[in-house]
Formats: structure tokens, C-alpha cells, sequence
């Protein structure tokens, strides 16, 4: 399968970079018809913030919030990605049509959900709950535990019986900006292990670190920046809120490449 983008869509009050901006149905629809529009392979659906510091939201309301969406952009066509860590509203996304689950927890049980819904799977790995992950991350080896997780997390998908299987090694998830830089260089690492890859990079804080200070908003370059160093090492999917810009990334590493 070629490499493509996935356009973020958070429908929730308080993320990161976009929290509140696509907190209404229609505005939601209408900025996910945007990102396929813009080239987005794929829209990553998400009703829960994993923010740093981001306190935890019910299932209930996070159904609430994502599913009339992934409804909406499923019945226009659009490859729509569920992001979640609750076995419930990835049953609810995959039966209302998403075709993938963007698992951030790496667990059993959403697992389970993707392959009995004949769904994609992507396993990520995080140190922690987002609530707390940031506190004092640390690793022996940053690169071997998590490559060494990531391993196992696709051996157990796809024993789960999920039809395709990604990994990602969770960018800002319980990590330090060195953390974040070692895994990044480690990419071509990840590649070669054989799982196809996804990386989400964009806007994320360890960005604005290295750009002086730079905010949410201002991250653009230095998320081109990842994303084509992230393309070129092979990564199949790249997370991205800056669609058009990141799949024009996308376009010039296949030139080389070809
Ligand atoms: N990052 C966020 C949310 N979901 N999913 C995957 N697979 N990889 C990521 O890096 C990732 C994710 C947090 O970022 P956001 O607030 O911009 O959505």
C-alpha cells in the first residue's frame, strides 16, 4: 500500500493545537470533507484529547461527540480512522463505517473490536496515561523498549485476527524531547523491523522546544520537517493537521524514491 497522510479531526473542546474548533457536528463534517479533499488518505476521528495533563472523558460522551461524524463522513466516502481508547466507541466507529483504529493504549480489547469489525489497527505506544505521562518519563533504552513493545503489540494484533496492522512509537507520549528525537532518528530502525509504521509529530511540543518557542500554530515547518524525514525513512502513515502542506511532503520523497 503507498504511503499517505492522515488528516487530524479532534472533536473535542480542549485539544492541543485545535481543541474547540471542530466542537459542533457540521463544523466537524465540514472540516473532515476538507482534509480528504486536501489529499488525507485517511481522517483520524477523536473525541478524546490525550494531551498532556488531559483529564479523561466518558465513553458515553465521546460516542457522543464522534459518532454522527464518522457517520457522516463514511456515508460521503471518506476512509475515516477512529482515535480512541475505549473498546466501546471503536465498535460504535467501526459499525457506524470507520475502517481503522487508531489505538492509542495499545490494548486487547480494541484489538479484539478491529478484527471482529474486519477493520485496520495501529498500536501505539505511550508511557502512562495522558494525565501523567509527562511528569518524569524515563527509559533505559528508549529505542529498544519501545521498539521491543511495538513488536509485541503487532504480534498480538495479529493474532487477534486484525486484517492490517500498524505501529507507532507514540511521539509526546510519555517522552522527553530527547526521547521524542531518538525515536524519530530511529525510524529507519522501526522500518525495517517490517510492521508498516505511523508517525504523529504535528504541532506536538517537542517542536516548539526546538523551534525557539515557537506555538501550536506555528509548528508548520518543523511538522513538514519531521514528516518528510519520517516519509523518506520509509514511515507509511503520517499524522498531520496541516494536510495539504504534508502530502505535498508526501509527493516529493515518491519522486525521489522512484
Ligand atoms: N497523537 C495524538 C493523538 N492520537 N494517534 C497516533 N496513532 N499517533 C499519534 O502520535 C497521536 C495519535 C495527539 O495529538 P493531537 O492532539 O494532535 O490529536
Amino acid at each position: 500500500m503507498a504511503a499517505f497522510v492522515m488528516g487530524v479531526l479532534n472533536v473535542t473542546p480542549d485539544s492541543f493545537s485545535d481543541g474547540g474548533r471542530f466542537f459542533s457536528v457540521a463544523g466537524a463534517v465540514a472540516q473532515g470533507r476538507w482534509l480528504a479533499a486536501a489529499g488525507a488518505g485517511i481522517v483520524d476521528v477523536g473525541g478524546e484529547s490525550t494531551r498532556p495533563g488531559a483529564e479523561p472523558v466518558e465513553p458515553a460522551e465521546e460516542l457522543r461527540r464522534v459518532l454522527p461524524v464518522v457517520s457522516a463522513l463514511a456515508a460521503d466516502g471518506i476512509g475515516v480512522s477512529i482515535d480512541t481508547r475505549h473498546a466501546e466507541v471503536a465498535e460504535a466507529a467501526v459499525a457506524a463505517g470507520a475502517t481503522i483504529v487508531n489505538d492509542v493504549s495499545a490494548g486487547d480489547d480494541l484489538m479484539a473490536v478491529a478484527a471482529a469489525g474486519g477493520a485496520g489497527y495501529v498500536a501505539m505506544h505511550a508511557q502512562g496515561p495522558p494525565a501523567t505521562m509527562q511528569h518524569d518519563p524515563r527509559y533505559d533504552d528508549v529505542v529498544g523498549e519501545v521498539h521491543g513493545f511495538l513488536a509485541a503489540a503487532a504480534g498480538r494484533a495479529r493474532e487477534a485476527g486484525c486484517r492490517q496492522v500498524w505501529v507507532d512509537p507514540g511521539i509526546g507520549f510519555g517522552k522527553t524531547r530527547e526521547h521524542n528525537v531518538s525515536l524519530l532518528a530511529a525510524l529507519p530502525e522501526l522500518v525495517d523491523a517490517g510492521v508498516p509504521v505511523v508517525v504523529g509529530a504535528s504541532r506536538k511540543g517537542f517542536l516548539g522546544a526546538l523551534t525557539g518557542g515557537a506555538a501550536p500554530l506555528n509548528r508548520l515547518e518543523a511538522s513538514v520537517a519531521v514528516a518528510t524525514w519520517a516519509f523518506s525513512c520509509g514511515v507509511a502513515v503520517v499524522r498531520a493537521h496541516d494536510v495539504a502542506e504534508t502530502v505535498q511532503a508526501l509527493h516529493l520523497v515518491a519522486l525521489e524514491a522512484a
